[in-house]
């Protein structure tokens, strides 16, 4: 039965596929790629079931998509390749999944999907490529698999092809201190910009909860613990009780079950209000304390007592 709440129209009888990297069992992690993690989010925020298709690296899906990029979404038998691309499609099976009441806020979604996909994703691939404190960790997660004598070297070339371009998008050029300063003060206006009800941008999930989510929930896996920390200092400081919440309320209202083959592989039953609920995707806390990922919304009371005694 469709919870969602969306009126759905286009609902395609062909089945959904998503092809991507593997899973990296991580609880709550779908994929250490931000952007197949932005489209189960936006999957199960719409409520379409799907299956998932695993490849070792992007150029396994060379056919599916001329770019070697992923996640494509096979739809019946049609690959749609790019995450925004993906979610568009979304949008058009399940009108208002995506782009909330439209107008000006389904505007603002994309917009802020986009921020997410190119500024917040240059934060995701600095900390994993050019951080020289998480490098010998994402080497050893991303490469460990392959035969010595490639092992050897492919890691290093790519490192620095990703470094890079890193630096010709400004991300790195003025070097590390720089770009975690920015990164922080990116995080600190996030907060300050987090919605005290509903979404993002409005009283749905739209393309923004999933892209801000896909990218900073990026951050906070073991591959790259300072920038974890940082956001983690963050849920801390919003950590509140288990009093009900809009987040909650939206969890019973419209989670939908997850995947046949995500339950079977276990590690992505997580709930999608820990993922996107308003406020603030990847920034505030879980009211319950029994989620990992941290982002479904706090009491709101005891943000404002909180900012209150900070302020005094
Ligand atoms: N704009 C693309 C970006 C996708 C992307 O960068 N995917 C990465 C995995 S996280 C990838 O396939 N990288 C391989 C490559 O760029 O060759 C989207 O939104 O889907």
């Amino acid at each position: 039965m469709h919870t969602s709440g969306h009126a759905r129209t286009n609902t395609p009888s062909a089945t959904l596929t998503l092809c991507e990297l593997a899973d990296p069992a991580i609880p709550g992690v779908e994929s250490y790629s931000p952007f197949c993690m932005k489209v189960h989010r936006a999957l199960r925020a719409a409520d379409l079931p799907y299956t998932r298709r695993h490849g070792a690296h992007p150029g396994v899906f060379k056919k599916l998509n001329p770019t070697g990029q992923l996640p494509v979404l096979l739809i019946g038998d049609e690959p749609v390749a790019d995450s925004t691309a993906i979610l568009r499609r979304i949008e058009a099976m399940v009108p208002g999944s995506m782009s909330g009441a439209g107008g000006r806020e389904a505007a603002e979604a994309w917009l802020w999907e986009d921020y997410a996909d190119s500024c917040l994703n240059g934060y995701l691939v600095a900390s994993r490529w050019a951080d020289d404190r998480n490098w010998p960790s994402v080497k050893t997660a991303y490469f460990n698999a392959l035969p010595a004598l490639i092992r050897a070297v492919l890691p290093g070339r790519l490192r620095s092809t990703v470094v890079g371009a890193l630096v010709a998008r400004d991300v790195w050029r003025a070097g590390p201190a720089k770009c975690w300063e920015r990164f922080e003060a990116s995080l600190d206006q996030l907060e300050v910009r987090a919605p005290r009800e509903g979404f993002w941008v409005g009283a749905t999930v739209t393309a923004a909860d999933v892209a801000i989510f896909g990218q900073l929930h990026g951050m906070r896996s073991p591959l790259t613990p300072w920038q974890q920390g940082q956001l983690a200092q963050r849920k801390a400081s919003r950590r509140t009780s288990t009093a009900s919440t809009p987040a909650r309320a939206w969890r019973s209202r419209r989670r939908p079950p997850a995947p046949r083959d995500q339950r079977a592989s276990g590690p992505s039953g997580v709930s999608l209000s820990e993922a996107t609920p308003g406020g603030s995707p990847g920034i505030s806390s879980t009211p319950s304390g029994s989620v990992t990922t941290g982002i479904a919304r706090p009491s709101l009371r005891v943000i404002r007592a909180e900012r209150a005694a900070v302020r005094g």
